[in-house]
């Protein structure tokens, strides 16, 4: 055990995404090769040994993807950081498929001999009509090559695991025994909403116990909290926190601005999303109900804004009588930060405009990261050896050394072994999708993949109604010169209808396509099952053509978007989130980007001027595809109801704006697939992402973190 003196983070997240361990600790650990060589010998395969170790699913998707990213890197730069979260017994819900339709299953990931330690530490956290016990779980976050820190996880003792029934339904109301069961899963679920601020309170109260017990073992009086802890609050989901920690100020004896005052020196928040309906807003009555004893801190904190500001679109309570997270978080902090260049920008000139101009030093930008240790190293092995036998192994330490590569630009043995080596990347995935899914796909064809959480903004609807269109074209005779493989996989929020329809379609897609003689040779279409940490590492380094089709202003950052660049996949996308920062970093030879910037589309917001059903009337090709969701070919296979509800939703809304992009998109993804032919000159596009890929590895980003905010 060592003790370190000082300074320390806190990154507190209701989601880790943390993905499978043992794989990366050893290699972390610097004795992959040496333990693989082994167990060799003895007979044994490591990756039958990976195999049998359960994902831990604490996270929804980029936010706790992040922050597993973030610990990785925290770690390996010899920073003293520990994560803090909650120890969800059944996480996020295992999705499968039936009759074409998601179903949500529970998903015990806790195995006897995993990574999750259990500590003698304990709290008492109160609740308004009753008190609980909270215990300290931990896993080891190891560096590469460096110190060793903790994910704190915090788990209620008396858990009750048998109250839930196959299909992950059980008591909401039990609270003693279901708090720390499920991941509250996304933002759409209209239910659980009392579970969920259960949740966020017992994580901070915990987490506020061992942050004030370790920091005055380290010798702090509290009134120098701020040089013993920063605590960084992923999203709102922890901002309780800050009137949490002030209210234990207050109750030592601090005077009240005082405790203010300390807290907020301690405090930074992270900003991942200006989706409205993301955006935190408890009713004060919830509160009263369950917390009482922070609605006194909290009322007293509004009030102070209220004698100093004017100006109601500050306040932390409004006049219906809700909370506004994010204005506690942003107030009552020291730094505020956006997760790429645009969404911070967006953030200062329109959403948070107002706070922007009370506090313009508090604002900035922290351009997200990935840790290629996963991303690369772990998932990647064959792209791997190949960069150490060109550039040697420096970049393993230094991801900047990856920009070396530019210098084989000309270099046709380094480019026909890029290809090599995708393709051999192929045929690992299409081994796996036909072990795990039973799936046939060709290696020869284009992989063209998106892959992340179903959300209208992300717009797989649009690739869908694209996927049509290559379903009619080929139909018509028109057939592709390399045939090609539509991938996708995400989870929907269960109570996210629009969502689950789009799963819907896409399924009843990959049925009609797969299993029509004429068009299958040509075109194939994979829904992944149960889309997760796993098999994204398999089908990442598997991957042509990168989909980041989002609509502009709308995906704060991506990260997906960094890891498919890394390991050679083209990006084709919008202007949206870090793809403005990819976009300029490889510049417009090596990305394909179409559609309406977020100017024009922050415009027809406000101006309200979008008509769907106009586009929909005047683009016959786009009328054609929305008009197949409720072809007979789709209707004698799916349900009526879903295909009705989304053709529906599509003509009289489109909140997303798919239809005005969706020719330039059709005809962005043909020229994308022409270029394909091409083979060496895609090759270069291949080389200048991998070589322009360090800007994003997370490495870089807790750098900026800690020169900007943690100091540590
Ligand atoms: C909100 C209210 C009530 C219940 C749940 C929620 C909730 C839960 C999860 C709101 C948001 C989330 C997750 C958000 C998320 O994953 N955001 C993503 O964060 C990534 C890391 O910064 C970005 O790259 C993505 O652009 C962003 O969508």
């Amino acid at each position: 055990e060592r003790k370190d003196v000082g300074k320390k983070l806190y990154y507190i997240s209701a989601e880790f995404l943390i993905g499978k361990l043992l794989v990366s600790n050893l290699i972390n650990l610097g004795i992959y090769d040496e333990t693989a060589e082994i167990l060799k010998k003895h007979g044994k395969e490591i990756a039958k040994i990976e195999e049998l170790e359960a994902e831990p699913s604490l996270g929804n998707g980029g936010l706790g993807r992040l922050a597993s990213c973030f610990l990785d890197s925290i770690a390996t730069l010899n920073l003293n950081g520990d994560g803090i979260g909650l120890n969800y017994h059944f996480g996020l819900f295992r999705q499968v498929f039936k009759n074409n339709l998601q179903c949500e299953e529970k998903n015990p990931w806790i195995k006897n001999n995993g990574f999750l330690t259990g500590t003698d530490k304990t709290y008492k956290v109160d609740f308004k009509d009753f008190s609980v016990t909270s215990r300290l779980y931990y896993i080891d976050v190891i560096g590469y090559n460096a110190r060793v820190n903790k994910l704190h996880l915090f788990d209620i003792e008396g858990i009750d695991e048998g109250i839930v029934g196959s299909s992950c339904n059980y008591d909401k109301t039990d609270i003693k025994k279901n708090l720390t069961l499920f991941l509250y899963p996304d933002d759409s679920d209209k239910d659980g909403k009392l579970l969920r601020l259960y949740q966020q309170y017992f994580m901070v109260s915990s987490a506020a116990s061992l942050i004030l017990d370790e920091c005055i073992e380290k010798g702090s009086n509290l009134y120098d909290l701020p040089e013993y802890a920063i605590i960084q609050i992923n999203d709102t989901h922890p901002s309780l926190i800050i009137p949490e920690l002030i209210r234990r100020l207050i109750e030592k004896g601090i005077e009240c601005n005082s405790a203010i005052d300390i807290v907020t020196r301690c405090s930074a928040y992270t900003n991942h999303t200006i989706l409205a309906e993301s955006l935190e807003k408890w009713p004060l009555d919830f509160l009263k109900d369950t917390i009482p004893e922070l609605v006194g801190i909290i009322e007293m904190l509004d009030k102070k804004i209220k004698e100093k500001y004017k100006d109601p679109s500050v306040y932390i309570i409004d006049e219906e009588n809700r909370v506004h997270m994010a204005h506690i978080a942003i107030h009552y902090s020291m730094s505020t930060n956006g997760v790429a260049h645009l969404h911070t920008e967006i953030l200062k000139n329109s959403e948070l405009n107002h706070f922007y101009k009370l506090y313009p030093k508090k604002f900035n930008n922290k351009t997200n990261g990935i840790t290629f240790r996963r991303w690369l190293i772990q998932s990647n092995p064959a792209l791997t050896s190949f960069i150490c036998s060109i550039i040697g192994d420096k970049f393993r330490e230094d991801e900047n050394e990856l920009k070396k590569l530019m210098a084989f630009y000309d270099d046709v043995d380094v480019l026909d072994a890029l290809l090599t080596i995708k393709s051999e990347n192929k045929k690992r995935l299409c081994k796996y999708l036909k072990d795990t899914q039973s799936i046939d796909i060709c290696e020869n064809s284009i992989f063209d993949i998106q892959i992340k959480r179903m959300h209208e903004y992300k717009r797989q609807q649009m690739n869908a109604l694209c996927l049509i269109r290559q379903y009619l074209e080929i139909k018509r005779g028109h057939k592709p010169k390399t045939p090609v493989t539509v991938i996708f996989g995400g989870k929907a929020a269960p109570a996210y209808t629009i969502a689950k329809d789009i799963i819907h379609l896409i399924l009843c897609m990959q049925e009609i396509i797969n299993s029509d003689r004429d068009v299958s040779k040509y075109l194939k279409v994979v829904m992944i099952e149960n889309y997760n940490v796993t098999s994204a590492q398999m089908l990442i380094p598997a991957c042509d053509v990168s989909e980041q089709i989002s609509l502009a202003s709308k995906e704060a950052s991506g990260t997906g978007n960094m890891k498919f660049m890394l390991n050679g996949a083209i990006t084709l996308g919008t202007e949206d989130g870090a793809n403005v920062e990819i976009h300029s970093l490889v510049g417009d030879d090596n990305i394909y980007i179409f559609g309406n910037e977020s100017e024009k589309v922050i415009e027809r917001y406000k101006n309200n001027s979008y008509s769907a059903r106009e586009f929909y009337e005047k683009v016959p090709k786009l009328k054609e595809a929305v008009d197949f969701i409720t072809s007979d070919t789709l209707l004698t296979i799916g349900q009526k109801e879903n295909l009705e509800r989304l053709k529906k939703e599509l003509i009289e809304k489109d909140y997303f704006m798919t239809f005005p992009d969706f020719m330039s998109y059709v005809e962005t993804k043909k020229r994308v697939f022409d270029d394909y032919t091409n083979r060496i000159d895609w090759a270069k596009k291949m080389l200048v992402n991998i070589a322009n890929a360090p800007y994003f590895s997370s490495d870089r980003t807790i750098r900026e973190y800690n020169r900007d905010i943690w100091k540590l």
